[in-house]
């Protein structure tokens, strides 16, 4: 199918409390500043079945959720959020801006749990198909700062619950992601002031979109 006329998708990415939500806002106000029509979703969610499921996914259960268990329910989610939003609204000519995508899959179950890349891969190509996104963000940070973040928010659900070596895999897996997929990937340092991330992902993002001053 011809890419004439679809939309752009933008993910953003990184470790827990890396202020990814406060970004994602910076975002929004670019694209409404160039009158683009964008769609906001967030993964696992973005439909009301995969909202139930994240809801599985993130709440502590006296039950040690298997990993396969784990990786299977965020794919579920993921391909009715693809089927019923995102491929959809992308092939309208909206612009879908997700936070997390499957380089969190890499990341989290990959990475922290050590599944590994090889069956991630499989229900990447059996839910995705070719769908990639167009442009990730990565805010890099060290863990223990993301988590310090998190825990002054409140109560811990499952995830961030998890040991601090996890949290390193987590970060290494992303910035690996990172360099094998140049050509997507802004990694943007989030441990500077939040005005001096945002100001300079909003320039990195600006220049890989190839807005002009005067659009
Ligand atoms: N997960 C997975 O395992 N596999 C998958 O495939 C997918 C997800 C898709 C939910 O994700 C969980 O799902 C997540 C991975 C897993 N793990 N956990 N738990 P989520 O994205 O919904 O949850 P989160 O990672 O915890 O994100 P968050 O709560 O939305 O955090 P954030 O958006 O990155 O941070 P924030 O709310 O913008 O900022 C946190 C605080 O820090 C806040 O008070 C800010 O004002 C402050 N902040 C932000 N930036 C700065 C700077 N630069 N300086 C100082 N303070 C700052």
């Amino acid at each position: 199918m011809s890419q004439e006329g679809r939309g752009k998708f933008i993910t953003i990415e990184g470790v827990e409390g890396v202020g990814k939500s406060t970004q994602l806002a910076a975002i929004q106000r670019l694209l409404e500043s160039r009158g683009i029509d964008y769609h906001l979703t967030r993964e696992p969610g973005g439909t009301q079945i995969s909202e139930s499921i994240r809801e599985l996914i993130l709440s502590l259960s006296d039950e040690d959720v298997d990993a396969n268990c784990e990786l299977l329910l965020i794919f579920a989610a993921r391909a009715q959020h693809i089927a019923q939003v995102i491929e959809p609204r992308l092939a309208a000519g909206q612009w879908v801006l997700c936070d997390r995508f499957t380089d969190a899959t890499y990341a989290y179950q990959g990475g922290g749990r050590q599944l590994g890349v090889e069956r991630i891969a499989e229900l990447e190509a059996m839910v995705q198909g070719e769908l990639r996104p167009d442009i990730t963000v990565l805010l890099d940070l060290e863990p223990q700062i993301g988590l310090a973040r998190a825990a002054q928010r409140g109560a811990l659900d499952r995830i961030e619950s998890e040991q601090a070596d996890f949290f390193t895999r987590v970060r290494d897996t992303y910035l690996a992601l990172a360099q094998q997929h140049a050509e997507r990937f802004l990694v943007i340092d989030a441990s500077a002031e939040l005005v001096d991330v945002e100001q300079e992902l909003l320039a990195r993002l600006t220049d890989k979109l190839g807005f002009t001053d005067n659009e």
